[in-house]
């Protein structure tokens, strides 16, 4: 039984526990935590967890937590890794690893430090069956060379505590891992254009939409469109063209019913649904990985380079200029 422990009983982290509870087997889920507590004593009920504690710091230092969950809030997530990494306990961290390249480079050099693997990000579309097959044509050579990615990340709506940099670091850091994992490839410059604005969200505190540029050290040009709210559902696009054809993410399969003269698809309104099997999938692959002593699924230097790129694309907001993106050696641990 690998005993696991949960900081942040949002939405996220009520997923998560029950996927350890009904899903997966040989996990249960022994201690949480939230921010706001009502919450964490919530999930504890609907749960069966044993021990409900005020702070993450309480969860990880619990000798019955064998591994840890970090489903709070993202500004939040590094120093809770870090602690982890104090007391050398598995964890598995939700996107992004941290909300500054800096303190993801703290998390590598520690974890660099202990010289093992403990650290796990929560890049849950390397898992998707979608991603993984347009990874498996690119790595198998028959479309040629990948050239341009064209992808796009659209929600619905956000809550009003959204903000311009969030839709880079928040939302299309997504994109800024799956995109160097598809082509196996890092990002040289990258800028941030600005776009005619939605007259619908001009109420709102954010940019919407806004599109991020990227090219890579093998020449590859990269674009994503980013929308915080698009009006109509959660829509996620990615089209890798390359020399012989393109590679095409598929939408989600749904009921198509015509009636009245008229054809219609329904679309799915949130990322929770339209990435349930990855979700299933990469949790399930990393009780695994910790069961063996191996993690192999995106690591902290994962976290890390997709943290570079997004500082980088936040900083070129408003120059209209490339900006370069520099990371620190790779220690050998991630080799
Ligand atoms: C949300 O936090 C997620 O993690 C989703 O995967 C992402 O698609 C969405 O845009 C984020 O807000």
């Amino acid at each position: 039984m690998l005993n696991i422990g949960v900081i942040g009983c949002g939405t996220i982290g009520r997923q998560h526990i029950n996927r350890f509870t009904n899903l997966i087997p040989s996990t249960k889920v022994v201690a949480c935590s939230d921010y706001f507590e009502p919450a964490a004593q919530e999930a504890a009920t609907l749960y069966n967890i044993d021990k409900v504690y005020k702070t993450g710091q309480e969860v990880i230092a619990d000798p019955n937590v064998d591994a840890v969950v970090i489903t709070a809030i993202d500004s939040v997530h590094a120093e809770y890794v870090m602690e982890s990494l104090k007391h050398k306990k598995y964890v598995f961290c939700e996107k992004p690893l941290a909300v500054s390249a800096k303190d993801a480079e703290n998390i590598v050099a520690a974890e660099a430090e202990i010289g093992k693997k403990l650290v796990q990000v929560g890049f849950m579309r390397r898992y998707d069956p979608g991603y993984a097959e347009m990874k498996r044509i690119i790595n198998s050579g028959e479309m040629g060379e990948p050239l341009i990615i064209h992808a796009c990340h659209r929600n619905r709506d956000m809550g009003d505590d959204f903000e311009t940099n969030m839709a880079i670091t928040n939302v299309a850091i997504h994109e800024l891992d799956v995109c160097r994992w598809l082509l196996d490839d890092e990002y040289a410059s990258v800028k941030v254009q600005k776009v005619k604005q939605s007259g619908l969200s001009k109420n709102r505190k954010f940019d919407n939409p806004q599109i991020a540029l990227m090219e890579t050290t093998k020449g590859c040009q990269i674009d994503v469109e980013i929308q915080a709210a698009d009006c109509y559902g959660y829509d996620i696009q990615c089209q890798v063209v390359c020399e012989k054809g393109t590679i095409n993410l598929p939408n989600p399969s749904a009921v198509v019913t015509k009636t009245d003269a008229q054809c219609r698809v329904p679309i799915l309104t949130f990322w929770g649904d339209r990435f349930v099997q990855a979700y299933d999938i990469e949790l399930a692959n990393w009780v695994e990985m910790v069961q063996k002593g191996n993690i192999t699924g995106p690591n902290a230097w994962d976290g890390y380079a997709a943290c570079v790129a997004g500082d980088a694309l936040n900083a070129s907001r408003g120059s209209n200029a490339f900006l370069d993106v520099k990371m620190i050696e790779k220690p050998s641990l991630y080799k």
